[in-house]
């Protein structure tokens, strides 16, 4: 297919256009180069803008239509910066430094295998809380998301801050393999599609690997003004694309 009017195709990044954390292969590179001849591309990652940069490469915004980190809340649209959000001017000091204060203290009460440094990182548009420490190595990232398959560290960790910040206007999001992110009601991976819903698109494809419910990817992945498709690695992104658009 070579005429496709207005399309665009929005990717996850981890596990949907990389491996978790890792930097995009030259093939996917030069693949993706190829998919923007025929449709206008866009990532959107729960990551900040410097974990994509690493992982997409330092001229992501150039590569790329719309590169959205942390869903979205902040967004580039050719080359240029669109808007960047603010969680503590939209949530408040207070309650912020009351679900800081509670993750900490709830990882102080965790007994892990390792524990690194990090444990909370505070971004733009949302917080991201990590058991073991967004500094732990490749081989401790690796550990510590096997044993959170099996012990569900995570899982608990964000049913118990579900009860304790009820009706608080709170998401807690488990994307990744190290940590999950918080951030207000409605700011999930959807809110991206607000900078591209009135750029005339005759469809919104968005692909991603966590499609199920509770993943990062299910908001959007599930919205009617996106056609979803949930991918199992890199090559399956690369082989349902070549499918529909080559
Ligand atoms: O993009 C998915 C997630 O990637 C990272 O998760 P982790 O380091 O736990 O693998 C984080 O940047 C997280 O915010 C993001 O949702």
């Amino acid at each position: 297919m070579t005429t496709l009017g207005p399309v665009l195709c929005l990717f996850d990044v981890d596990g949907t256009l990389t491996e978790p954390r890792q930097k995009i292969t030259k093939e996917m590179d030069n693949f993706l180069l190829e998919l923007r001849q025929k449709v206008k591309i866009g990532v959107v990652g729960g990551s900040d803008f410097e974990k994509v940069q690493e992982q997409l490469g330092s001229n992501v915004v150039g590569k790329y239509d719309y590169v959205f980190p942390e869903n979205g809340l902040v967004a580039y649209k050719d080359g240029m910066l669109l808007c960047k959000q603010s969680i503590q001017g939209h949530l408040g000091e207070g309650l912020i430094q009351d679900v800081i204060n509670y993750c900490l203290s709830y990882i102080a009460k965790t007994k892990l295998p390792k524990k690194r440094g990090t444990f909370i990182e505070f971004r733009n548009g949302m917080l991201n809380v990590s058991p073991i420490g967004r500094g732990c190595t490749q081989e401790e990232r690796v550990e510590f998301y096997e044993l959170d398959k099996k012990e569900r560290i995570r899982e608990r960790f964000v049913a118990d801050l579900r009860k304790e910040f009820a009706g608080k206007g709170l998401t807690f999001s488990i994307g990744g393999q190290i940590s999950f992110d918080v951030f207000p009601e409605g700011w999930d991976k959807r809110y991206c599609l607000r900078h591209v819903e009135n750029d005339g698109y005759r469809t919104i494809y968005f692909f991603g690997d966590k499609t199920m419910p509770g993943g990062n990817d299910h908001e959007i992945f599930t919205d009617p003004r996106t056609v979803g498709y949930t991918v199992a690695a890199p090559e399956d992104t690369r082989r349902i694309c070549e499918g529909l658009f080559f």
